[in-house]
């Protein structure tokens, strides 16, 4: 922990499920599934499935507008306790969908402002929206940061969309890479409690994530989370061994010497709801609030 977080924002910190792992059993967390554009394409995805940067496999039930999300804020309050953060986490980037997000957390402020918000993005747009992030008053963002080496980013993303263009291999990794590094930094000097997750994935990047815990670390990053990759089905990885824990904790392990690390992440969908260990978003589709009317 850094003393540059303010400690209002530490604070809130240990009532977050992910970033507090004494938090997770007993506050919840909701995602709104407000933001279903992405501009990238990791090889470990398949959109027509889930996103797999804070999804496993298959899912969210339901796209909403920031106005469908405020009703099931507003239904999800009501019914679970120790609701501590609404989170945006896909299925797409929340920052490739930036007008929904922000109007989404606009409307929840309304209702309750002193709610943790909580963004996941793959970074490519943090140069643009950093200081939107920041204005907004959201104090928890998580960075999908996989590599730092653009040659092994190559290897896990097919394209990227930028300014209009689509770049490929070590020049697409190149410019997310750089996006990355600005936004976390500019966003770590501004009190922002950023989270890197790592897809770690055999034989590509498994050996480099030391050196990525260790940049990250540099720029004032707070906790890392090194996942597993869940080979979706019609994703490039498809066929890709799926890592084992065993192997994720023994670099844990290694990592955690520079950095702490997250030890229980769920692989959320994106439209997941209750504790991190009990997911309740089956029962939270606006399908169900419409029938109880
Ligand atoms: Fe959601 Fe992600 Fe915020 Fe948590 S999930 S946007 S930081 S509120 Fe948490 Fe789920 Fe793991 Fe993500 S257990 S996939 S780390
Ligand atoms: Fe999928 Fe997320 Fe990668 Fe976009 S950033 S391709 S939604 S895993």
């Amino acid at each position: 922990c850094s003393s540059k977080f303010p400690p209002h924002i530490a604070e809130k910190t240990q009532k977050h499920p992910c970033y507090s792992a004494e938090a997770h059993q007993t506050y919840a967390r909701m995602h709104l599934p407000v933001a279903p554009v992405c501009n990238i394409q990791c090889n470990y995805c398949n959109r027509k499935f889930d996103c797999v940067h804070e999804s496993r496999p298959g899912v969210t039930s339901e796209i909403l507008s920031p106005d469908a999300a405020r009703h099931k804020f507003l239904w999800v309050k009501e019914k679970i306790d120790k609701l501590s953060v609404v989170g945006i986490a896909g299925p797409g980037d929340a920052l490739a969908n930036w007008q929904e997000t922000k109007a989404t957390i606009r409307l929840i402020q309304e209702i309750q402002p002193d709610i943790i918000f909580c963004l996941s993005t793959n970074g490519l747009l943090l140069p643009e929206y950093a200081q939107g992030i920041v204005d907004l008053g959201i104090h928890h963002v998580t960075v999908t940061c996989n590599a730092v080496n653009p040659e092994i980013g190559a290897k896990l993303y097919q394209h990227v969309n930028y300014n209009g263009q689509r770049l490929t291999g070590t020049e697409a990794a190149r410019v997310l890479l750089e996006n990355q590094l600005h936004g976390i930094e500019y966003l770590t000097n501004r009190g922002v409690m950023v989270k890197v997750n790592i897809v770690m994935v055999k034989d590509i990047n498994d050996r480099h994530i030391p050196e990525v815990v260790k940049k990250v670390k540099e720029l004032g990053v707070f906790i890392t989370n090194i996942m597993p990759l869940i080979p979706a089905p019609g994703s490039n990885f498809e066929y890709w061994p799926q890592t084992s824990m065993k192997d994720i904790n023994a670099m844990r392990d290694i990592c955690q010497i520079d950095i702490q690390q997250m030890r229980h992440c769920k692989q959320c969908r994106a439209d997941a709801v209750g504790l991190l260990g009990q997911d309740r978003s089956q029962e939270f589709r606006m399908c169900n609030l419409q029938q109880q009317k």
